[in-house]
């Protein structure tokens, strides 16, 4: 049997009438907001190689934005293309006013891009901006310079001297000079070499803020009344293919310890002597 619907109860019905209007018309204007939003364009990624000749094509904007399938070819012809901030020092770049084709302006040189010493890949934003006004538009563009090996492993010198206490423990390791790269990751440093005549020292590297150091580690004591110096050198190897090295000529002086009793210069006490 139905009852009357009772006050309480019509009560909730119209708050739930109100909600649900309101709730509505949330949602109708959330989705004018969406639909009346421009479209965010998506970002075109284009690669050039580093000291790639002059005038190499990098992009065609025209064909690629396909701008030919949304406009007639005489509003095509009002056209013209810019860069909406000009390209960094080091990463020469033009863009043709009329075709919107972009191309190197000279030399490309990765590491002299400032932005890229630090960061790998080297990715530069360089948006274009179409016009005339009626049909303004902006293509969002990256260029990756990609790296070539066209720097050497250095030293800071040529030389090193590393003193050692003859005291110091087998497994002792010592800090060497770090050899720099100014390529990116894949052609910086990447390996060492240790060259010494001894067996008593050798090469171990460790990994510190993505850069690879090199340490001497003693296999054995040294004894300075035996050797009192060691002559190594050490080499530095890059990622390329060939390789590019570096070396460092390091000296290594034994350091005295007091490990020795004072003994008489001949077997009798200096009392005993004549
Ligand atoms: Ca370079
Ligand atoms: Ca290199
Ligand atoms: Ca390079």
């Amino acid at each position: 049997m139905l009852r009357p619907t009772s006050h309480t109860t019509r009560r909730v019905i119209n708050k739930a009438t109100l909600l649900t209007t309101a709730l509505c018309l949330v949602l109708a204007d959330q989705h004018f907001y969406f639909r009346s939003r421009p479209e965010v364009e998506t970002r075109r990624h284009y690669v050039v190689s580093e000291h790639a000749d002059n005038g190499t094509q990098v992009a065609d904007i025209m064909a690629d934005a396909r701008l030919h399938r949304l406009h007639s070819p005489e509003v095509l012809s009002q056209f013209h293309f810019r860069f909406l901030s000009p390209p960094p020092a080091g990463a020469p770049l033009s863009i043709d006013e009329r075709s919107g084709i972009v191309r190197t302006a000279g030399d490309i040189d990765r590491e002299a891009v400032k932005q890229c010493r630090v960061a790998s890949p080297c990715l530069l934003p360089v948006d274009v901006a179409i016009g005339p006004a009626a049909y303004f538009r902006v293509i969002r563009v990256t260029v990756e310079i990609a790296d070539v090996n066209d720097h050497a492993p250095y030293f800071h010198q040529s030389t090193a001297v590393l003193r050692i206490r003859e005291s110091a423990p087998a497994g002792s390791s010592f800090t060497l000079p770090v050899a720099l790269d100014a390529d990116g990751p894949r052609y910086s440093v990447q390996r060492y070499e240790l060259t010494s005549s001894t067996s008593k020292m050798a090469l171990v590297t460790e990994s510190r803020d993505s850069r690879l150091v090199p340490r001497l580690m003693l296999l054995s004591p040294l004894d300075r009344e035996s050797q009192t110096e060691y002559q190594l050198r050490l080499t530095a190897y890059d990622g390329g293919l060939p390789s590019l090295s570096a070396t460092l000529d390091i000296q290594v002086i034994v350091l005295d310890a007091n490990d020795h009793s004072p003994v008489f210069e001949s077997e009798q006490p200096p009392s005993e002597r004549r």
